[in-house]
């Protein structure tokens, strides 16, 4: 078994090479822009149109995902009424709902994906209902044809937390995504080849990707949404710089949410070298599958396209608790508990403590393991022994 000397954290930050950032700067510098739409941030948000194959027009960039998600549900109208959503996710899905004044409704996951169940958020859709927000968790796809069949059902907007699914493209047939094509003139040729291969963020009225240092792809810290009505991009724009229309007007209460030309410049270093990231959490995802495929007692969550975490279930809660603490104690590994506890358990949502059964067992038994560009397969391959090692000795 191996004890690391330096701490192995559940994910480190991709980190270009300097010499090539410090050119970046060197145009920052000369430009002596820094914020506020400047050209770095209109360099991105084109780079991330042709990665993506969605128009410029269809895109907005914030300084956090947070903020792009608080004010992408404003921006759809939430404000006032009740929104479907998942317990199993970071506390910024639901608190960006309560921030705007919506009211966040708890559905069970799929215990398959981890991802909202489109059968229990239906059974849940009341006139009050606004909306749903589903979290492809993990970068697991949920059910988007599901959720389509719901929005068309119900007249609900469905706006996804897409903020680990970056790097997430599929075929996605059945959805109406042709206001993407139809609208593609300005952008030159999408980096994703087959014209059929849709990024996952064309799904549904909106979808948020983070680009927090912990996510497989950042620019610092960062938020994109993406959204099906290009003429909420005017709104979104005025939104994240205090709702200012113009020198002499102010149209609504905004935020202060702006990316910067440093954290545009980091996403643009960053995206040279995405095929590359995505390939290597492919690796190491194979490394950890290989090392659990003899122990029944270790499930690795299989669906995740882009690999942007290592999520293990345990066979009980005391078992996940003492691979946590053992891997910290005895072999200097920090994975994480993502995402326990569940929302339902933190005061602000208190309200619906026990709703979900099913996320309340999956919370109780996953751990997600260390996984980033940079992590060295041996190492990977020694994680893999050290939780084995835990698990098959209960009593050390
Ligand atoms: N929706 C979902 C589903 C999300 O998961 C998130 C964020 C959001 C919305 C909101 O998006 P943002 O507003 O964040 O763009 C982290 C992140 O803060 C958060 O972004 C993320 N989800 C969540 C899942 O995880 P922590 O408190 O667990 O991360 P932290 O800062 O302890 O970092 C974890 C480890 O990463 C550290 O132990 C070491 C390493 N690390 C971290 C940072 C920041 C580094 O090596 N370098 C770094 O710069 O919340």
């Amino acid at each position: 078994m191996k004890r690391f000397d330096k701490p192995i954290f559940v994910t480190r930050p991709y980190l270009p090479p300097l010499e090539e950032f410090k050119r970046g700067l060197e145009e920052v510098w000369s430009n002596q822009w820094l914020t506020n739409n400047g050209p770095m941030l209109q360099r991105f948000q084109k780079e991330l149109s042709r990665y993506l194959g969605v128009p410029e027009t269809n895109l907005a960039l914030f300084n956090n995902g947070t903020l792009a998600l608080e004010l992408g549900y404003y921006a759809m109208g939430l404000s006032g009424g009740d929104v479907i959503t998942t317990p199993f996710t970071f506390v910024a899905t639901s608190h960006a709902l309560k921030r705007i004044g919506a009211n966040p409704v708890f559905a069970d996951i799929d215990p398959a994906t981890m991802c909202l169940s489109p059968e229990a958020a239906e059974k849940l859709i009341t006139p009050r209902t606004k909306a749903i927000v589903p979290v492809h968790v993990y970068g697991n796809v949920c059910d988007v044809k599901g959720f389509e069949r719901l929005g068309e059902k119900y007249g609900v907007k469905i706006i996804y937390d897409a903020a680990h699914a970056f790097g997430v493209f599929g075929k996605f047939e059945s959805l109406k995504v042709s206001e993407f094509e139809s609208s593609k003139s300005g952008v030159t040729e999408p980096r994703n080849t087959q014209s059929t291969r849709k990024s996952i963020g064309c799904c549904g009225d909106m979808s948020m990707f983070s680009f927090h240092p912990t996510k497989l792809f950042h620019s610092c810290e960062g938020g994109l949404l993406v959204f099906k009505d290009a003429k909420v991009q005017e709104k979104l724009f005025e939104l994240r710089n205090f709702a200012i229309h113009s020198e002499l007007s102010c149209t609504d209460v905004g935020s202060n949410a702006k990316m910067n030309e440093l954290q545009a410049l980091m996403g643009l270093e960053c995206l040279k070298k995405i095929d590359e990231l995505l390939d290597y959490r492919q690796k190491i995802y194979d490394v950890y599958a290989d090392g659990f495929a003899d122990c029944a007692d270790i499930t690795l969550v299989p669906y995740s396209q882009n690999k942007a975490y290592v999520p293990v279930l345990f066979k009980d809660y005391a078992t996940r608790e003492r691979v946590y603490k053992e891997l910290i104690d005895k072999y200097n590994v920090y994975s994480r508990r993502y995402f326990y506890p569940l929302l339902t358990d933190f005061a602000p949502y208190a309200y619906a403590k026990g709703s979900c059964p099913v996320a309340e067992d999956l919370a109780s038994r996953v751990l997600t393991l260390p996984t980033y560009y940079g992590l060295q397969l041996e190492d990977v391959k020694a994680i893999a022994e050290n939780v084995k090692e835990i698990v098959s000795h209960p009593a050390n």
